[in-house]
């Protein structure tokens, strides 16, 4: 049975985070950011709003994804959320871009520049060298649903409610969110989701490939943590080839960019990438002659 609105209202966070010994990096107003066992977990706090954003949650946000990315002993990311609401008890992921702050052009922040910085922090998500775990503990809505859909995987509760709102509220994105989730659950659907603009159960998100299992809610973070101790034991630089190849095809030729990147570091890693190097320091022609041309 889905986890109800009652059993919802019982969860708080602190029970989802107990199951291990959880650090706070920073403190901030709009998220939380924490790191333990190799794995940083970023979460909305604006839960009675359902975490929608406005530009300082996603300026938080951004530093928190770029720390976990220069920060060696990371190697898995969650992007989740705080709950639940303290008006009714509800839990959401994020409902997206905060319509109380939409100006002319964008989001306006304290600056009273409006701007779209999700967009960026997007790109950080998608080109980010490390696994990406949504672990959506409710509403994925919007900019939010288009969040988890830029993830590398996405872990549901069994009471999220997925969905697009744009063309309710004059809004669009025919980036990743149209793009990315067309390339998840085929064209067809994403025509759907983003023409139709109806609420889907996390069931019927499973069903259509769009989100990778569901847990009840209270279970939440045990799974995501299974996952990525999981992940954990894999090798990095094979995980970093993987996720940089299956973006390769629909990222262009900044998908090519980010797995050349890879490649050139690997190859500086190996006595062949060195030699050239080496060489210039010695004041000498290098000898690429040792090494084999391999078939
Ligand atoms: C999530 C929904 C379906 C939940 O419904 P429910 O349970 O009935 O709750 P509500 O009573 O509606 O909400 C509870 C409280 O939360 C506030 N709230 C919810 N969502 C937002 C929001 N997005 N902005 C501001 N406040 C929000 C409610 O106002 C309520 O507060 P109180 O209690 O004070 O009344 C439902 O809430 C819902 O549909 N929400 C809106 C979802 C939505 O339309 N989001 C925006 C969609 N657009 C984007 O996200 C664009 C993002 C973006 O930046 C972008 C990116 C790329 C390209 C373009 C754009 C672009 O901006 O266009």
């Amino acid at each position: 049975m889905v986890t109800t609105a009652e059993q919802q209202a019982q969860i708080k966070t602190e029970d989802l985070m107990k199951l291990t010994d959880w650090q706070q990096v920073k403190e901030y107003e709009d998220i939380t950011y924490h790191k333990a066992e190799g794995i940083a977990r970023i979460a909305f706090d604006r839960p009675n709003v359902r975490n929608a954003f406005r530009p300082k949650t996603i300026d938080e946000m951004t530093e928190a994804v770029l720390n976990a990315w220069h920060d060696a002993q990371i190697g898995v990311v969650w992007i989740t959320a705080n709950g639940p609401s303290e008006k009714d008890g509800i839990w959401s992921f994020c409902a997206g871009g905060d319509q109380k702050v939409r100006g002319q052009a964008g989001y306006v922040g304290d600056d009273g520049v409006a701007r779209l910085n999700v967009l960026q922090l997007q790109r950080y998500i998608r080109n980010m060298p490390k696994p990406v775990i949504a672990v959506v503990p409710g509403f994925a809505i919007g900019g939010g649903h288009v969040l988890h859909v830029c993830c590398d995987l996405s872990i549901s509760s069994d009471n999220a409610i997925y969905g697009q709102t744009g063309p309710i509220v004059g809004s669009f994105d025919a980036g990743y969110g149209s793009s990315f989730l067309a390339a998840h659950i085929g064209q067809k659907k994403a025509r759907e989701i983003w023409f139709l603009c109806r609420q889907y159960s996390a069931a019927q998100a499973e069903e259509m490939g769009m989100v990778n299992t569901v847990v009840p809610l209270a279970d939440l973070e045990k799974e995501a943590l299974q996952w990525s101790r999981e992940i954990l034991t894999k090798s990095p630089i094979a995980l970093r080839f993987i996720k940089a190849g299956l973006n390769a095809e629909l990222d262009g030729q900044t998908g090519v960019q980010v797995m050349a990147g890879d490649a050139t570091m690997l190859f500086y890693m190996t006595e062949e990438g060195t030699e050239g190097k080496n060489a210039f320091l010695e004041g000498r022609e290098p000898d690429f002659s040792k090494f084999p041309r391999r078939p």
